[in-house]
């Protein structure tokens, strides 16, 4: 049988709502066989573009499409300098795209081809907001209307009272927020919620990286009365050390990941337990290859995968996630955000959620397509991104 060889690289970039999002599209030899992949970094789309099409392509092209763990593991020494943002985007778009190549070639869903379904369904949360507990508990109310039994709860996005803040003069502008006013504001919003609700919900929480340290600690201690299913991002990736004290002094679940590039930030989070849920962004730790990979180890340690799901998340990396979803042992629970019908008619499969679960649609590779035509409608837009400028109440840079 003739070898199937990479014959183009394909970047389809577009931005229907809020997210610009970013989709490889590999065109092997054979004709009509082709295979796509979500390289999404929504805040760098050109840097992964120009990724993609000046250093990724020219290593593609020409290679064996069934070498899958080759390619990766060549592509990521490839540069030299790896386990970085940008090129890991590249890679984990081109690498979904082989293993959604493999799926057509073997007329399998990808779940299959990783060993079958744990579960027919992926069971997911939505995320629930409101400017007050009040509007909190009825957006919540709302998911839980549709089905959802998992619900993020957050007040005014990651929170801070950016509206109240006493600024020094000549403060520069940014994204304000009070982490002292989040905790305060969350444990009066968790407390409303999880009273007017009761326990059979399950609800999480997102820090997004925003506390001090020790902070972090306090208010993980603090929440342990509201049994989450798991608080988010509680320290960023440059505090790793610091979860060590967070699971010494709660029991807390911890969820950590979606920053998280190498294997270097996640490994020792796995092997000394100190997490409870891997939440990497598979489009930005390298594709499907490590994320099976990371979750089958993970799974040694009795640590769930809750792989990244936001808007800036493409459908086909939703669609990637829910494969991997069916399949892992140690499946914990999928993030996901309701797309617009534009979005389902750009790209025909996008995973459907009824009842609280997301279900596949079990056509070969990961089971989805994109309408480039109805795609190119929505380009990508230039922006220097506001709210990734946060700072602190006397104006101080803060992580976002
Ligand atoms: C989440 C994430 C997102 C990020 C976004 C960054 O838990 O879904 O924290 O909301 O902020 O993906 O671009
Ligand atoms: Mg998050």
């Amino acid at each position: 049988m003739a070898t199937v060889t990479i014959k183009d690289v394909q970047t389809i970039l577009t931005q229907p709502e809020g997210s610009r999002l970013i989709i490889v599209k590999i065109v092997t030899s054979q004709p009509g066989l082709y295979g796509l992949g979500c390289a999404t970094f929504t805040q760098r789309f050109h840097a992964v573009h120009a990724a993609i099409e000046k250093h990724l392509k020219p290593f593609l092209l020409g290679r064996d499409v069934s070498l899958i763990e080759e390619i990766w593991q060549m592509a990521m020494v490839n540069g030299y300098w790896r386990n970085g943002p940008v090129l890991n985007n590249a890679i984990s778009g081109a690498d979904q795209a082989l293993w959604d190549i493999k799926g057509k070639q073997a007329d399998m869903p990808l779940y299959q081809l990783l060993g079958g379904k744990c579960r027919e369904a992926a069971a997911v949360y939505g995320h629930a907001d409101g400017r007050d507990e009040h509007e909190v508990e009825d957006s919540a109310r709302k998911y839980m209307a549709q089905g959802y039994r998992y619900i993020r709860i957050q007040m005014g996005g990651y929170g801070g009272q950016a509206e109240k803040l006493v600024k020094p003069e000549g403060a520069q502008p940014g994204a304000y927020f009070d982490p002292k006013a989040y905790m305060r504001d969350m444990l009066r919003m968790m407390e409303h919620v999880r009273t007017k609700i009761g326990d059979e919900i399950e609800l999480l929480h997102d820090i997004h990286e925003r506390l001090q340290t020790i902070d972090a600690v306090q208010f993980a201690k603090d929440v342990e009365r509201f049994k989450l299913f798991f608080l988010e991002d509680p320290l960023a990736p440059e505090d790793l050390e610091w979860f060590h004290h967070i699971r010494q002094q709660c029991s807390t679940p911890i969820a950590m990941g979606e920053l998280f590039n190498s294997p270097r930030e996640w490994q020792p989070l796995i092997a000394e337990k100190l997490i409870d849920f891997l939440r990497m962004h598979v489009s930005q730790m390298g594709g499907v290859t490590p994320a099976r990979n990371v979750a089958a180890f993970a799974n040694m340690y009795g640590i769930r995968t809750a792989w990244h799901g936001p808007g800036d998340t493409s459908p086909v990396g939703h669609a990637a996630n829910l494969h991997l979803d069916l399949w892992a042992p140690n499946f914990g629970i999928q993030e996901w955000c309701r797309f617009s019908e534009r979005v389902y008619e750009i790209f025909p499969g996008t995973p459907e959620v009824r009842n609280g679960y997301m279900y596949p649609n079990d056509k070969p590779g990961l089971g989805i397509d994109v309408n480039e035509e109805l795609a190119a409608k929505y380009p990508c837009t230039d922006e220097v991104i506001g709210w990734t400028q946060t700072r602190l109440p006397d104006g101080s840079p803060t992580r976002p």
